[in-house]
């Protein structure tokens, strides 16, 4: 398969190959963990796909067959949060989860090795997680000083359920991708080295669906779990709907042209 990059970074990849954007986390050597860095040019990736109107699903994986990633990295976790170049702590991957969320287009865990802590948070988030054999999953928070009470827990709890959220967390244990698979943590299992296949084919079949539909769907799924902010992103697409209407458009013509608009000439749908 022949990806070609969009943009060099750093500590991750960024390629492109029919339709598909896929981020990869290229720092295998501490296991694909994150600093403030990574996760500022993964920010800036998610920018571009959300911009780019020849992506149509986003993938997002790990380097290597060892590690999707192991959270943030422990060498550099400071008072306050991780510290990058700039020497100010962050947790900016909370941003980065919130882009996942609400980019208006599909985006795919490509799990191909250990999800742990903050990287398995990153995958939960993801609206479609597909693993190879050899993933494995688990959070570690409390035995390492941390904890994500955010989409880390809540989403967690909506995708397994309170009972198995609460022993993920508390018990810091690690699953097999069959034991992930038979709790919904994942939507399919593969060897490995049919992972990539199985990820290009499933975001093939996504682009052959409305991507309208698609994007109303995961809005309107976010937005019942979501609240307010959930619903501002649900109407805002609303809005973007109804501003491709002819009714929306006498509105604004009627405006610039200085007269009364006619909104009755439009059909009421019962
Ligand atoms: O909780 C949060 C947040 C909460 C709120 C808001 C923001 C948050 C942001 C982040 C996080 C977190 O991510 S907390 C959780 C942090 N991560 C971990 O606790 C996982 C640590 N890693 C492991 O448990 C294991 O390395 C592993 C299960 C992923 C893999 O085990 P394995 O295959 O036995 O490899 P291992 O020998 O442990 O690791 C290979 C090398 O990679 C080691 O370095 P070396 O001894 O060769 O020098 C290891 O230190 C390094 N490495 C692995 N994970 C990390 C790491 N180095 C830094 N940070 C890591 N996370």
């Amino acid at each position: 398969r022949n990806w070609t990059t969009i943009k060099e970074y750093e500590e991750i990849r960024f390629d492109f190959f029919e339709g598909i954007a896929r981020i990869t986390i290229n720092r295998p050597r501490y296991r694909n963990a994150f600093t403030p860095d990574t996760i500022k040019e993964m920010i800036d990736a998610m920018h571009y796909c959300r911009e780019a109107d020849n992506v149509g699903v986003v993938v997002i994986t790990g380097e290597g067959d060892k590690a999707f990633c192991s959270g943030g990295d422990q060498n550099i976790k400071g008072h306050g949060g991780y510290i990058g170049k700039d020497g100010i702590p962050r947790l900016n991957v909370l941003d980065l989860q919130k882009l996942i969320r609400s980019l208006p287009k599909p985006v795919v865990a490509m799990v191909n090795g250990y999800a742990i802590g903050g990287g398995h948070v990153l995958h939960v988030v993801c609206d479609l997680s597909i693993a190879s054999d050899n993933a494995i999953f688990g959070q570690t928070g409390p035995k390492v000083g941390s904890f994500d009470g955010g989409f880390g827990s809540s989403y967690l709890a909506r995708i397994v359920g309170q009972k198995k959220a609460r022993e993920i967390w508390f018990l810091c244990r690690q699953y097999s991708a069959q034991e992930a698979l038979e709790m919904g943590l994942v939507n399919k299992v593969v060897p490995f080295d049919q992972l990539e296949d199985e990820v290009v084919d499933w975001c093939k079949t996504m682009m052959k669906r409305s991507p309208l539909a698609l994007r109303m769907l995961k809005l309107a799924m976010n937005a019942e779990l979501d609240g307010q902010a959930g619903l501002q992103e649900l109407a805002g697409n609303a809005t973007l709907l109804y501003y491709l209407t002819e009714e929306a458009q006498e509105g604004k013509r009627a405006f610039l042209e200085k007269r009364e608009p006619d909104f009755q000439k439009f059909p009421k749908f019962p």
